[in-house]
């Protein structure tokens, strides 16, 4: 049911327990404990070095530029084949071109924060990380980050120590530019999670989930009951939801500023970036407002559309999947809101709606027919200290 490696914790990092993360063995937080801020001393940009990490002998740095079509294709492959699996192996990621594109190119991007690794004699894209520059609230603090997401390695290139060399050199990249922070998530543990969240998933096509081994039919249940179980309405319930247009971007900036500022962990954006990362893109991203009779913006929900391969699958080749973004319900009740979120998914053909437990989902996923998944997501924090760790419940912040 869940795509993230979950992962125990490790003994010994030999890696990060060198780098400017919590360590699992910080002193645990008590009334007088250290301040939030930043774990390294300052630096400027002239302290940063200025040659790129040392590869192994014949592989060399690639910045990769998504608008053009061959490089993002290349780079699609490699994700489509190499990136994030469930633990059973059944289900791979499967991050569309146009998602891609759209992921790594919000305002202010940096061209040579989009890295890859190639093989030198071949020209091969054989790994790849990537950082884009945002604005986070940390417990009250606000700090300029990069979120970094899309690490991967070649599967026939794995435990060669690869990931450090790339971690370190997005670190430089970033670090050139001045940014010292950064966010990022992932199944595996790490030193040290601010945050864990749980997924959830809420069937929309049963009789394939059923099919493809994503879930079970529950004990005492008919595949007639399980579909009647989760039938949706076929159109969304609430007057006046319609699809985000750029004349709402004000609006919306405002309505999800104010949300999103009560909680802890939370992305600060400007219009440019809710314009960016809201506007609606087919097979992307949807964003829905609803409107009330004296044309003010009330509520909003999105989602956006990640598939996974189904690996050796003879019938079905992909798993359709909608994953919950940002949701502000301020008149709507949320359950009603996130009701038209899964009518509209199911709608434009997804399989399965997920979910985080942040935010305040946790009142709300098990009356909309949610089952928790089997895995989690650890949020980080780099070069950043919390003197407490966060609940899921105070999380804002969905990184792609
Ligand atoms: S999480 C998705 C990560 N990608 C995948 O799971 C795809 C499939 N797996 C792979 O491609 C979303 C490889 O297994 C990867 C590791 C590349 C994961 N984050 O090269 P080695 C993100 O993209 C540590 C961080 O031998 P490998 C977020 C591991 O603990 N570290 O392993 C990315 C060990 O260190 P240790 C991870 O299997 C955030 C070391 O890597 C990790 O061939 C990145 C082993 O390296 C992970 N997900 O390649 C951090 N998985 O200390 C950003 C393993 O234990 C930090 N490791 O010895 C901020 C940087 C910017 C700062 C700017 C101020």
């Amino acid at each position: 049911l869940e795509r993230q490696p979950s992962g125990e914790r490790k003994k010994t990092y030999a890696f990060w327990e060198t780098q400017p993360v919590a360590q699992f063995n910080d002193s645990v937080s008590t009334s007088g404990s250290a301040e939030d801020g930043p774990i390294d001393a300052p630096k400027t940009v002239a302290d940063v070095r200025q040659e790129p990490y040392n590869l192994p002998e014949s592989f060399v740095w690639s910045t990769c530029d998504v608008n053009d079509t061959k490089t993002v294709e290349e780079v699609y492959q490699l994700l489509t084949m190499n990136y994030v699996e469930d633990d059973e192996a059944m289900f791979r990621f499967n991050y569309s071109q146009e998602f891609l594109q759209w992921a790594l190119q919000p305002p202010g991007y940096q061209a040579n924060w989009v890295l890859g690794v190639r093989v030198s004699s071949s020209g091969k894209l054989v790994a790849f990380i990537t950082g884009v520059p945002a604005t986070v609230r940390v417990r009250g603090k606000e700090v300029s980050m990069v979120e970094i997401n899309f690490l991967c390695v070649h599967k026939k290139l794995r435990a060669k120590r690869l990931a450090p060399v790339l971690i370190k050199e997005i670190t430089r990249r970033v670090n050139l530019r001045g940014i010292w922070q950064a966010a990022y998530t992932a199944g595996v543990v790490l030193p040290k999670p601010v945050a864990t969240a749980q997924y959830w998933h809420r069937s929309l096509n049963p009789k394939k989930l059923i099919s493809v081994g994503f879930s079970r039919l529950a004990p005492r249940m008919t595949l007639a009951r399980t579909l009647k179980l989760y039938k949706l309405p076929d159109q969304p319930q609430t007057p006046g939801l319609r699809p985000l247009t750029a004349q709402d971007v004000p609006q919306v900036t405002q309505l999800l500023s104010q949300y999103l500022s009560t909680y802890e962990l939370a992305p600060i954006f400007t219009e440019e970036e809710v314009l960016h990362y809201l506007m609606p893109v087919e097979g992307v991203i949807d964003t829905h407002v609803v409107e009330d009779a004296d044309g003010k913006l009330t509520d909003m929900l999105s989602f956006y559309t990640l598939p996974s391969t189904i690996i050796g699958n003879p019938t079905y080749k992909t798993l359709k999947a909608a994953f919950m973004y940002y949701t502000v319900a301020k008149a709507t009740p949320l359950q009603q809101l996130m009701t038209d979120a899964l009518i509209l998914a199911a709608k434009k053909g997804h399989d399965v709606f997920n979910a985080l437990d942040i935010f305040e989902n946790d009142k709300i996923l098990k009356d909309l027919k949610f089952g928790i998944g089997d895995g989690r997501l650890r949020y980080y924090l780099y070069n950043w200290r919390v003197a407490q760790e966060l609940k899921a419940s105070q999380i804002g912040l969905v990184l792609l």
